[in-house]
């Protein structure tokens, strides 16, 4: 019998209790599943960032943290982590991205929003392109932008995705580095940031950055508040460079309610909805890590520390 703790927001647990049993039966682990038990026997943390556990020292015994959420940036620099930290990637979570993803590109890409509020009920029968006359350059080439880019493909659009280091994705232009990212801004008539938030990427939109795409590029960002410097973003949303951006992360969240975000009539904000983790499929990887844990196999989807991500 292992014992597995459960250390998210207590509310979470109701979500979160039916499936993981279900998952641990199905892979014949035999634990003990619980919100408390002591430290010294805990086998395996099923976390998020947002819980009360901050610190890990007391789990001697532990042999992974297995997050919740895709995003670790509020995990890594705990330093009193020293056992692997596995990062969610979900197909649960992965389909609820690609669903947002591509929704908010085919707005942008059809003008839908010249016929949803049309208060002069001006006839404007200009037909909008099609996919494939449209470049969509992906910002994160990881488990979430590599999924979008397949489902953009299938759709017809042009796409280019941009890495840290570099890929080979059937269809996709694939670029990385320091040059990629600026052949890729240049593409860039519908950009989706889809980065995690590390050392390396805060403000990598900037007022810099911003420059480099075509004038009246439509910016969504799906990945975390701090890839995006805001002032930059509203002044090239002012100056007419960035057409219209959707956000759905924030440096703080909620959003303030005095954030100028809020107000602007080229922003559209929504409140980190974007994909959220599904508690049976998420149950399943979970549970699968433990599985691999217990069978001496390596864990899957483990954080690379130093990266960040
Ligand atoms: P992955 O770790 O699978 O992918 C991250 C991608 O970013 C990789 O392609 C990686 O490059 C690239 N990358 C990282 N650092 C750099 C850098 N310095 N320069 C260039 N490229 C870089 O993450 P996911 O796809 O699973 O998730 C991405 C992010 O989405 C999460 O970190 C989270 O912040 C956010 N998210 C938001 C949600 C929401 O509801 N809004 C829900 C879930 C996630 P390489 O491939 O070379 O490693
Ligand atoms: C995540 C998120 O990181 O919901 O999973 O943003």
């Amino acid at each position: 019998m292992i014992n597995v703790l459960f250390a998210a927001r207590p509310e979470r647990w109701t979500t979160y209790e039916a499936p993981l049993r279900t998952a641990l039966k199905a892979a014949g682990i035999d634990a003990n599943l619980a919100t408390e038990m002591p430290a010294q026997d805990v086998d395996y943390i099923v976390y998020a960032p947002n819980s009360d556990l901050q610190d890990f020292t007391p789990y001697t015994r532990a042999k992974a943290v297995l997050n919740l959420w895709a995003g670790v940036e509020k995990i890594t620099g705990n330093e009193t982590l020293d056992i692997p930290l596995a990062r969610m990637v979900d197909p649960g979570l992965t389909t609820g991205m690609v669903e947002w993803v591509t929704g908010h590109v085919m707005r942008y890409h059809l003008g839908m929003d010249a016929h949803i509020v049309n208060p002069d009920h001006h006839w404007d029968a200009k037909t909008p392109p099609l996919a494939r006359e449209r470049e969509v350059v992906i910002l994160g080439l990881g488990a979430l932008g590599t999924a979008c880019a397949h489902a953009l493909l299938g759709l017809g659009f042009r796409v280019t995705g941009w890495s840290r280091s570099a890929k080979n994705v059937e269809g996709v232009t694939c670029l990385h580095g320091d040059e990629g990212l600026a052949q890729a801004l240049a593409a860039a008539q519908i950009a989706v940031t889809l980065l995690p938030d590390t050392p390396a990427t805060k403000n990598i939109i900037n007022a810099d950055t911003l420059a480099q795409m075509p004038k009246g590029a439509f910016l969504i960002n799906p990945g975390r508040g701090p890839l995006i410097d805001d002032d930059a973003l509203i002044a090239a949303l002012d100056a007419g460079q960035i057409a219209h951006a959707t956000l759905d992360v924030f440096r703080i969240e909620p959003l303030p309610q005095e954030h100028p975000f809020w107000a602007h009539p080229h922003v559209t904000v929504t409140p980190h909805i974007a994909a959220d983790t599904r508690a049976v499929t998420a149950s399943e990887v979970v549970v699968e890590n433990i599985r691999r844990g217990e069978a001496g196999e390596p864990f899957i989807n483990l954080v690379d520390r130093e990266l960040g991500y």
